[in-house]
């Protein structure tokens, strides 16, 4: 096991962090155990309690571990790294191994406002459906999912059942609709009380805010805002090197 260095210019939480980060990787510490009390972690480690303290709050509010009061301190399951490809709920979740789920929140046709107007390139006041749902894996809260899509392109699509079903199943088989390009925006926000409450989460938490929009030959047809629960997702991307660092083989 890792010792804490105390020449080291690291401080000193952050090398408790780094130990206890390895542990749960060497899965000495699986998902759901508990880890050592602050008090053994001082022991064991020669720190003070601050320290130890310090460490510990570091990994619960960058969620990999939680706190169960009265019960202890416990490894978190890793996060879902986020995917940045046009795929479903639904199939992004089977391929992970968990049972997606959706729970029908609200469904209504409403008027365009300039905004959908533009991005759907539609005439102001035209129809628009929005479905609210709570996406679920494994019967655990994870988004809620506003879809906004042009009556036009999925008439009667309100008419359909959309609990646990794909959307976009729906909308291939029913309505023809193949998206063939998309782009995504994510920012960083607090869950208002509403979707605290839906996502399980304390008032004021951090979530990931998803902006999707997906495309049709060009044309705009979904637009989805999307509230995504921080301490469950993390993204993860792939970096590209920039054109002046290329390294040009020889010939
Ligand atoms: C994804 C999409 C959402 C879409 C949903 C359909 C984001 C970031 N992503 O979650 O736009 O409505 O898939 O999933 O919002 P479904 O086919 O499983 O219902």
């Amino acid at each position: 096991m890792g010792k804490i260095d105390p020449t080291s210019p690291v401080p000193k939480y952050f090398q408790l962090r780094e130990i206890l980060l390895d542990l749960m990787e060497d899965a000495e510490l699986p998902v759901d155990a508990p880890i050592p009390s602050e008090r053994e972690l001082c022991q064991r480690f020669g720190l003070s309690r601050m320290t130890v303290r310090q460490a510990v709050d570091h990994l619960v509010s960058e969620g990999r571990l939680y706190r169960v009061p009265g019960k202890g301190t416990f490894v978190a399951r890793p996060k879902i790294e986020m995917p940045l490809r046009l795929v479903s709920f639904t199939e992004d979740m089977r391929a992970r191994g968990l049972e997606p789920g959706a729970r029908d929140l609200d469904r209504r046709t409403m008027p365009a406002n300039a905004h959908l107007a533009r991005v759907f390139d539609i005439p102001p006041g035209t129809g628009v459906h929005v479905i609210e749902r709570l996406r679920t894996a494994d019967s655990e809260p994870m988004a809620v999912e506003r879809s906004h899509i042009p009556a036009t392109v999925a008439p009667g699509l309100l008419d359909t059942p959309l609990s646990d079903v794909s959307l976009y199943d729906v909308l291939e088989k029913r309505f023809g609709v193949v998206f063939d390009a998309g782009e995504q925006t994510i920012e960083a926000g607090i869950a208002d009380s509403a979707d605290a409450r839906l996502l399980d989460l304390a008032r004021g938490s951090a979530v990931l805010l998803l902006q999707r929009r997906s495309f049709m030959n060009g044309t705009c047809v979904e637009l989805a805002v999307s509230t995504y629960r921080a301490d469950r997702y993390q993204l993860h991307s792939a970096l590209e090197i920039p054109r002046r660092n290329r390294v040009v083989p020889r010939q």
